[in-house]
């Protein structure tokens, strides 16, 4: 690397380069530096905020020391790289994060006390960083984690949106939404303002004929916004690996203005141009699991793509190698069909401006990438209308059409008997308007598609890819159960459980190498051990509670059984489910003699997540639970037996005080419908049961640590289907239980029953779809199975115990060995010493 620099440069830059800090006062030292010159603000005005934005800048400067070396090192080194495209990467905070990958956080600790900070304090003064809607997010940011940590040369490409999703306030027990503007001080990011790429929008196609008599397609006219690149870094953990991670902001091509229209007194139309441009990367969707087709959305993800694209196809032009090497060089990873533009975007690229002939480039193209699916839901496969394609991108219409032709001519060689497949596979459905199937054109231009949990990636072959499967074989399709990373989600989280793992297995090795926690299991009859991780579990519950009076207003008694479901708010993920099982707690609570109460165990309730802004359904159960809430934590009856929380604005700093704090979580998605889900694997790790349903990752779970650790529940994924059939044409009849649940809503217990009419009738008389009257008495039944068993506090520490030293399987870097293995075919690059 070296030897390319002159002597007497390099002699100088050695020479001058920054030193990290080591100690304490030289961490002070740093500190006070920055908010002096960086903020320039003086002692008298250094309040918790300046003390956070000082310490994130000394760790800064040590991350960019390590994060030019790596990158440095990875373009000479020239190896394959991977790109992972997210339109979502839900980071939450980075300053903890930060500090551990580097290290030297004891000595920031100590530093920040000298001043008078408490560390705590500081780090909670970090804005989340939360540009993403859910799991696909979250997801996207433990796999950045990981590839650093593994030390693959690998790149994350996303939106750098300027509103994350919204922060949500309860009002009057109502969801209200709040725009979240994060970007006031973010010393995370660097805005590269030399990096900047042109993409085009609208226009029409030309078509000519070049110099040799080959027909030729130009894209021509329309409009111009520039892309403008803000780069991250993404420390690893436990080596000085630091990847990059790319975001893209919008804003109007050349210059500010439009002078034109300037100088001639249009003053404001040409502002207004320019703000139009800003807001394709304004702000993200806030919808999980539902696409609406609208058009800012398609708009955003051909910018993101476009730029993208055009970054990874210059930095590979500069190696000047031939195009047929680009497969052996670029690996790109879509997560989920919102990035699938960059297939028809590369193949554009190779033909129209490379020059390629088409079979050349769709070679090319198809070994490029990786398709992950994380959803099976009708509503949330992206569909876009064939006009406004037409409108937006006219040339990557015209390309999808000719992958279409030739994908169809091909399915009817191989199969010329079967008269229907070809409209059924077509990526364009013959509908009105015609629209164009993403998830169809991102298998087909991918060489390998996998689902995020096994029963998920079976149930993707069967179902919605089943003609794909008998087209290209089974082995096209693939599974990487999903995973997370265990320094954000067990450490950092929990960092006294994480010093207990580590005092018994002697060192934190297993943070690197998760599987490593299967040697607690000789502990779990260890008297001292057993104690320790009871009080840790204790003391997480006590300041959750806190938290909870803090901001509710509320007290719940830390020795109650925890029962918490934090998570998006979707009619598939059945919080309707637990809020019906807690009324009928009430209702049984209510009918108890004091002998029987005695025996209760209490139990505090809590719920948390967004709903999506138009998502009515889900507004209405957030109402609920805020309403049994109000009805049950004043019931003079109820006491301490029973309190229902709903907990404010769930993100992911707030995750990580919650997963620690819960004895029993619930995942209990209609079976079929949870993809994978990650935040059980959260719970199980820090030391909380589940209860659950057979779907999604929560299989593999009950594999890993065992079924009589879990608490599983309901119908099969298998069954699904006929019951939702004699839901709509059998004599269905209503559980009693249930129908009593539904009675006390409807009598006004719980506030004007109007409200919850909707709720009520969709599973009464509108085909019950995710099937919770059929679920309902095993539910219950399961739930007192939860309170016999944490009656029995020995045996239930027992099987917390055993969980957590056999989660080793679920760690985001298993995951991202398995991709790279058989998806990406990438090795990792381990800096050197010296590096
Ligand atoms: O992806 C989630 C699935 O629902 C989970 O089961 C799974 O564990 C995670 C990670 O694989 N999907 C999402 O979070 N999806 C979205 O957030 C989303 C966002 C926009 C449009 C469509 C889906």
């Amino acid at each position: 690397v070296e030897a390319s620099i002159p002597e007497p440069q390099r002699a100088a830059w050695k020479k001058f380069t920054p030193k990290p800090f080591d100690t304490a006062e030289e961490f002070n030292a740093e500190a006070v530096r920055h908010i002096e010159t960086t903020l320039a603000r003086s002692m008298y005005n250094c309040d918790e905020g300046a003390a956070y934005a000082g310490t994130a800048l000394a760790f800064r400067d040590r991350l960019v020391l390590d994060w030019n070396k790596t990158q440095q090192a990875q373009t000479f080194k020239d190896q394959k790289r991977v790109y992972y495209l997210s339109l979502e990467f839900l980071m939450g905070r980075a300053l903890d994060n930060a500090m551990l990958n580097i290290g030297k956080k004891d000595v920031a600790v100590k530093g920040l006390s000298d001043l008078g900070f408490r560390m705590e304090d500081i780090i909670s003064q970090e804005h989340d960083a939360a540009l993403g809607n859910g799991g696909l997010g979250r997801l996207a940011a433990c796999f950045l984690d990981s590839m650093a940590s593994l030390n693959y040369p690998a790149w994350g490409y996303g939106l750098r949106y300027r509103y994350g999703i919204f922060k949500q306030e309860i009002i009057d027990g109502y969801q209200v939404e709040v725009p979240d503007y994060w970007l006031d001080f973010n010393p995370w990011e660097f805005a590269r303002h030399d990096i900047t790429v042109d993409v085009q929008f609208y226009g029409y196609v030309s078509k000519y004929q070049d110099d040799d008599g080959k027909n030729v397609s130009f894209w021509e006219g329309g409009e111009i916004v520039q892309a403008c690149a803000y780069d991250v870094p993404i420390a690893g953990y436990g080596t000085s690996t630091v990847n990059n991670l790319r975001l893209w902001g919008s804003k109007a091509a050349s210059g500010e203005f439009d002078f034109q229209k300037f100088n001639s007194g249009e003053y404001e139309s040409s502002v207004a141009d320019q703000q139009r441009a800003e807001t394709i990367s304004a702000v993200l969707y806030p919808n999980d699991n539902l696409e609406r087709g609208k058009e800012l959305r398609l708009k955003q993800q051909y910018f993101w793509c476009a730029a993208s694209l055009f970054d990874i196809v210059r930095r590979f032009k500069k190696t000047q190698r031939p195009w047929k090497d680009f497969p052996n060089q670029v690996a790109i990873q879509l997560n989920d069909t919102h990035p699938t533009l960059a297939i028809p975007e590369l193949q554009r690229i190779l033909i129209d401006q490379e020059g390629l002939d088409w079979d050349e480039a769709w070679s090319i193209v198809s070994k490029t990438f990786g398709y992950t699916n994380h959803t099976v839901l009708p509503e949330a496969l992206e569909k876009w209308s064939v006009p406004l394609f037409q409108h937006l991108l006219p040339r990557h219409l015209q390309i999808i059409y000719d992958i279409n032709l030739q994908f169809l001519q091909y399915v009817e060689r191989n199969f010329p008997k079967e008269r229907d497949i070809l409209s059924r596979v077509s990526i364009i459905e013959e509908a009105n308007p015609k629209m164009v199937r993403m998830a169809y054109l991102a298998v087909i231009g991918s060489h390998k598609v996998n689902g995020v949990a096994e029963l998920h990636s079976d149930l993707i072959k069967t179902t919605i890819f089943k003609d794909f499967v008998k087209i290209y074989g089974p082995d096209k399709f693939t599974n990487v159960t999903n995973g997370i990373t265990p320094r954000r989600w067990l450490h950092q989280a929990n960092p006294r459980l994480s010093e207990l793992i580590a005092s018994k297995l002697g060192g934190y090795d297993f943070l690197k190498d998760l599987t490593l926690l299967h040697k607690l299991e000789a502990y779990v009859d260890d008297k001292d051990f057993r104690k320790e991780f009871q009080e840790i579990k204790y003391a997480n519950k006590v300041r959750l509670a806190k938290y909870i009076k803090d901001t509710l207003g509320v007290s719940v008694n830390p020795s109650a059984l925890f029962d918490v479901q934090v998570k998006r708010i979707h009619e598939y993920k059945r919080q309707q489910l637990n809020i019906f099982g807690v009324i009928h707690r009430y209702l049984a609570i209510k009918a108890m003699s004091p002998e029987e109460k005695k025996k209760l165990a209490p139990r505090v309730s809590i719920f948390g997540g967004k709903a999506a802004p138009g998502y009515w359904m889900a507004k209405t159960v957030i109402h609920l639970v805020n309403q049994v809430g109000k009805v049950v934590n004043s019931d003079k009856d109820v006491g301490d037996l029973l309190k229902v929380i709903y907990l404010e604005d769930y993100n992911v700093s707030k995750a990580e005080i919650i997963c620690p704090a819960s004895d029993i979580s619930e995942h209990i998605s209609t079976a079929g419908t949870e993809a994978s889900g990650t935040s059980n694997m959260k719970f199980v790790i820090n030391g909380g049961l589940i209860i659950g349903t057979c779907d999604g990752a929560n299989i593999e779970i009950t594999r890993e640590i065992g079924e009589n650790n879990i608490f599983l529940f309901g119908n099969l994924a298998e069954d699904v289907e006929e019951l939702r059939h004699s839901h709509m044409y059998g004599t269905y009849t209503l559980d009693p239980s249930l129908a009593a649940v539904f009675d006390s809503i409807q009598s006004g217990t719980f506030g004007d029953a109007g409200a919850f009419t909707s709720l009520v009738n969709g599973i009464v008389d509108h085909g019950d779809y995710y099937l919770v009257s059929d679920d309902f008495a095993s539910y219950c039944k399961t739930q007192d199975l939860i309170d016999e068993a944490y009656r029995n506090q020995d045996e239930w520490l027992t099987k917390a115990i055993t969980s957590v030293a056999r989660m080793g399987f679920f760690s985001s870097d298993r995951c991202i060995d398995e991709y790279a293995e058989m998806i990406w075919n990438t090795e990792p690059l381990v800096p050197s010493k010296d590096e």
